[in-house]
């Protein structure tokens, strides 16, 4: 029988106003069934979503929801998740939002190792507002904001939460729902904080101005550029700089470690000023 997303969807609210062939369409129903296999009930879910396209799921997803300032997400799932540690705290946010302005946040969440699923939906530039560069922004892609041509260099955002502490780390593209699907099972799993890089296409304001302005196309690109963690893990330091700097990226569960989670060490502290 067919998965059926009802449940966990605000029904009422659909079509959803994302362009045709979105890829957070296909986030959206693998993190969907991502909850429906872990059996998580939705008045356990809380969903935080900066602004911009991506800023959507909190209205989507029929759970408890909150739709933030932009680049301001994990500033608010850290008080949410401090207060309801038993809850599954998902927050959502676009390149532009959780690297640009809250580039800041996302690296002291990751520092903490709350117990957050940072879902970054890296569709290489800012979506919502019609084609600004963003810091994924491929070298060389004309943008409204780079008309010549970007000239900033390749950014990873992986290892950015890597070095900053996250102890989840996976890449996944929209081509590979299953592939995506399971990856958010592990890491909703993991108790720490989990950084998903998902790459996603827009073909509308990234592609139409850079020859892939069909949504396929936008996805062929993506997966020109993405490179298996086992064939990754063969290369050279020297080649992964190389490709890197072409930007092309290793895919896959990237990072999984276990160190001692914030809201845990926070209520072990209370306890202890306490004198319990
Ligand atoms: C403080 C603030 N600055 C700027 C904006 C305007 N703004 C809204 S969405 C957005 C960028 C969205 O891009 P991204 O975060 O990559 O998400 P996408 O739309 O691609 O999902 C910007 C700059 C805003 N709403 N608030």
């Amino acid at each position: 029988m067919a998965f059926n997303y009802d449940y966990y969807l605000r029904t009422d609210k659909m079509p959803t106003l994302w362009c045709w062939g979105c890829g957070d369409g296909i986030i959206m129903k693998a993190m969907i069934r991502a909850f429906a296999k872990l059996g998580w009930d939705k008045n356990d879910i809380c969903i935080v979503s900066g602004i911009g396209c991506s800023g959507r799921f909190s209205s989507y997803i029929d759970a408890n929801t909150v739709h933030t300032t932009h680049g301001r997400t994990v500033a608010y799932a850290t008080g949410i998740k401090l207060a309801n540690p038993d809850k599954h705290v998902i927050v959502v946010a676009g390149d532009g939002d959780g690297l640009a302005i809250g580039g800041n946040h996302t690296i002291h969440g990751a520092r903490r190792n709350i117990d957050l699923n940072f879902v970054l939906i890296n569709n290489f530039i800012y979506g919502l507002t019609n084609s600004q560069v963003s810091p994924t922004t491929p070298k060389g892609m004309w943008t409204v904001t780079t008309q010549y041509g970007n000239i900033d260099p390749t950014f990873d955002a992986c290892d950015l939460a890597i070095g900053a502490g996250a102890t989840f780390v996976g890449r996944e593209s929209v081509s590979e729902p299953l592939k995506l699907e399971r990856m958010f099972i592990k890491g909703f799993e993991h108790k720490g904080f989990s950084f998903f890089d998902v790459h996603s296409n827009c073909h509308v304001n990234l592609g139409r101005k850079n020859k892939m302005a069909k949504a396929k196309q936008n996805m062929d690109w993506i997966e020109e550029n993405l490179i298996s963690k086992a064939k990754w893990d063969k290369l050279s330091k020297e080649e992964q700089y190389k490709l890197k700097k072409e930007g092309k990226f290793p895919r896959g569960i990237l990072h999984h470690v276990e160190e001692p989670e914030y809201c845990e060490e926070y209520y072990k502290m209370v306890e202890k000023v306490r004198g319990n």
